[in-house]
């Protein structure tokens, strides 16, 4: 981003999972566009050096570090906080067979991916829907809708990205708040404990889905998009048989 290109004025925009991977280029883009930029994760360190970033490049970025499962952590830090646009991006993903799985794997998933939606996006909405403006934007998966071995815990929390945001988005639309859901496919990013190599090459950059939000955010105010997948063009690998 070039400080000249930037534009101003846009409001504010919290960004939960900001301190790497996908939330760190929503971040990045949206205070291209001209958002105030609230950063939150649990790393202080990342997040300091987005808002080094930011700042560098004539945008305004505050650092919140905050575990976003802890509901009076999250309940405290947002108190009063007025945003125009909520990115629920943070997210985790422990893929391996429901028979496999501990019920602390079970239990982060059902934390990060399902309950913090509510703690953060409880914490926000009322603020909207005073004003009679906002968008609330969370990032889902398209295994949110697409089973594969391993996934049932992690697909079972996007799906209910899905039917939650579709919820909410009936449920107050009609009071200028706006509700979308931006599913991708495979990201080149550390998710899950994942290593980038050059055989993630098919795979979306972080700056493709954050793209993806920009304009899901930026359109006009009685035009709403609700859901949006992303997909690059190249299939991925196919697996060997076993
Ligand atoms: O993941 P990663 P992505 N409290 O691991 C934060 C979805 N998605 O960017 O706290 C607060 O690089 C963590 O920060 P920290 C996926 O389901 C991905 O790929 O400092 N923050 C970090 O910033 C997720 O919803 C793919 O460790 C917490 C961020 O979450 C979103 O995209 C495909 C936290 C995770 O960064 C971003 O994933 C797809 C907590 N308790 C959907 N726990 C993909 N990558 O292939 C974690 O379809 N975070």
């Amino acid at each position: 981003m070039s400080s000249a290109a930037r534009r101003s004025g846009q409001g504010t925009a919290l960004i939960t999972g900001a301190s790497r991977g996908i939330g760190r280029a929503i971040a990045l883009r949206l205070a291209t566009d001209g958002y105030d930029v609230v950063a939150v994760a649990r790393s202080q360190d990342e997040l300091d050096s987005l808002c080094a970033e930011v700042t560098a490049l004539g945008g305004r970025c505050r650092a919140l570090a905050l575990d976003i499962t802890d509901a009076g952590a999250v309940s405290t830090a947002l108190q009063g906080l007025d945003v125009e646009v909520l990115v629920n991006n943070a997210g985790v993903g422990i893929i391996k067979p429901f028979v496999e799985m501990s019920l602390d794997e079970w239990n982060t998933m059902m934390d990060v991916n399902v309950n913090a939606l509510f703690h953060v996006t409880h914490a926000l909405l009322p603020k909207m829907l005073e004003r009679g403006s906002g968008h609330v934007c969370t990032i889902g998966s398209i295994s949110g809708r697409s089973a594969y071995v391993g996934g049932a815990a992690y697909s079972g929390t996007k799906a209910f990205v899905t039917a939650w945001a579709e919820s909410l988005m009936l449920e107050v639309r009609g009071r200028g708040v706006k509700v979308s859901v931006v599913a991708p496919g495979g990201v080149a990013t550390e998710f899950s404990g994942h290593t980038v190599t050059e055989a993630d090459r098919w795979k979306l950059a972080p700056e493709d889905v954050a793209n993806a939000v920009a304009q899901v955010i930026a359109t006009p105010p009685d035009v709403l998009i609700h859901r949006l997948e992303v997909r690059t063009l190249t299939p991925p690998p196919s697996k060997p048989a076993k």
